[in-house]
């Protein structure tokens, strides 16, 4: 017999590798249970690529399951090889630390730790149980249960044996692994799930249930699969590299704007693997891509619902004014705070603090190409200073055009914006 949730994961997109794909569909039928996905503190923030599987776990409370959400602070002192070609720098324990609290403070925001239900999610550390093991206790109690030979045959290791690994590195599988058992006995943990670089530290955590286990253990585990884009570029990426939850990292108006720039390959598979939409709702959708693309429906909604997931109701509201503004060059409204953030990614020159005729201050700043031009647009009526429009040749640009006596915006025609900055 089938699952509704399992089927629901799978006409998502969200289901790649698994352990034993009845086993686990029998089980949920069966009872509630409690699964983890972990993640490692190496970074203050999380950034897009995490969250599908911790959205994946909501989805499983939300049809009654119990969510446990692990950070790393003893795993996060090693570093995971998986899916990656070279060793990794340690961190500081400060930093671990720092990052530990980054973290926490955001699955807060994605999970309800408070509801009072059983399924309630929960959050732990693996820092918790890993430093109280002795190094004795670890190579006796979990590094006797599997050969080096096993070890070296998962991917996360075979692929970096002509470069090399370090025995640090080499470790971390086991550390994972005793995650699994420590949860699987403490808490009742009996899925574990991760992106499919987690594929070999899954399976190892099985391995050990199965040896520290003298009755038959009811555990699983399965991977997400790595989110692609339809134009073979790398997913979740921005001219300004990751996108983070972080606001500091990444405003809620970049978070919005990179939703919104989906193409129409894209979005609708983004819908199911990100969104909580119905599959009806997505299916509507998928026909508005189809009869009324240049609408941008389902890239708007997807932006909206992300946006409010992860930044909140206000947040969005000011994602789409500032959008709103720009789309209508109506700079006024927008605050100057709205306004050094809408403008982060648009072309930047760098003046003089000093007055400038407005002809030689468009050359200058590379918004006209010749002086001939600057006067054309000027007269055109092309050229619009922090927002008012301006005609006169004989413009003067002084500190009063300094918003914060350090930048001017210039639009020159519908859209075409340049931050200049002053030395
Ligand atoms: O018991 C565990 C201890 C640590 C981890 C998992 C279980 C973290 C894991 N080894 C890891 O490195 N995860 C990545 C991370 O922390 O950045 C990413 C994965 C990605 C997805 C995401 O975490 O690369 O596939 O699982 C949540």
């Amino acid at each position: 017999m089938t699952n509704a949730l399992m089927d629901d994961l799978r006409w998502r997109g969200l289901l790649y590798q698994q352990t034993d794909e009845q086993g686990l569909e029998q089980l949920l039928n069966e009872k509630k249970v409690t699964l983890y996905c972990g993640v490692d503190p190496t970074a203050d923030s999380m950034h897009i690529g995490h969250i599908v599987p911790m959205l994946t776990l909501r989805r499983f409370q939300m049809h009654g399951h119990k969510p446990t959400l692990l950070i790393g602070g003893a795993t996060g002192m090693i570093g995971d090889p998986s899916g990656r070609s070279e060793e990794r720098v340690l961190q500081t324990p400060e930093q671990v630390e720092a990052n530990v609290r980054g973290i926490k403070a955001q699955l807060e925001r994605i999970f309800d730790f408070n509801s009072g239900e059983d399924n309630a999610a929960q959050l732990v550390n693996n820092k918790d149980w890993i430093t109280e093991m002795t190094l004795i206790e670890f190579l006796r109690d979990y590094g006797k249960l599997l050969t080096v030979n096993y070890m070296l045959a998962k991917d996360n290791v075979a692929s970096r044996l002509e470069e090399g690994i370090s025995y640090t590195e080499f470790s971390y599988m086991l550390m994972q692994a005793a995650d699994f058992d420590h949860l699987y006995r403490n808490y009742g943990v009996q899925v574990q799930i991760g992106g499919s670089d987690q594929w070999g530290n899954i399976t190892t955590g099985l391995e050990v249930l199965r040896k520290t286990h003298e009755e038959e253990v009811n555990a699983y585990g399965f991977t997400i699969p790595l989110v692609t884009k339809a134009d073979g570029t790398k997913f979740g990426k921005t001219a300004g590299g990751a996108v983070w939850l972080d606001a500091k990292k990444t405003s809620p108006y970049e978070f919005y704007q990179f939703w919104v720039n989906t193409a129409d390959a894209d979005v609708v598979k983004y819908l199911k693997i990100f969104t909580f939409l119905s599959r009806e709702e997505i299916e509507a959708l998928e026909q508005s891509v189809e009869t009324e693309a240049h609408l941008r429906k389902a890239q708007k909604t997807l932006a909206e619902e992300m946006t409010r997931l992860v930044h909140g109701e206000e947040a969005l509201e000011q994602s789409i004014r500032i959008t709103d503004a720009l789309f209508k060059g109506d700079l006024k409204a927008l605050t100057v705070e709205e306004m050094k953030d809408a403008f982060k990614d648009v072309p930047t020159a760098e003046l003089e603090k000093e007055d400038y005729g407005l002809v030689d201050f468009l050359v200058e700043a590379n918004v006209s190409p010749s002086k001939r031009q600057a006067r054309e647009d000027i007269q055109n009526g092309a050229i619009s200073i922090n927002g008012d429009r301006v005609r006169e040749l004989e413009y003067v640009v002084d500190a009063t055009d300094r918003l914060e006596d350090t930048f001017t915006i210039v639009r020159r025609g519908k859209r075409k914006y340049t931050m200049i900055q002053y030395k």
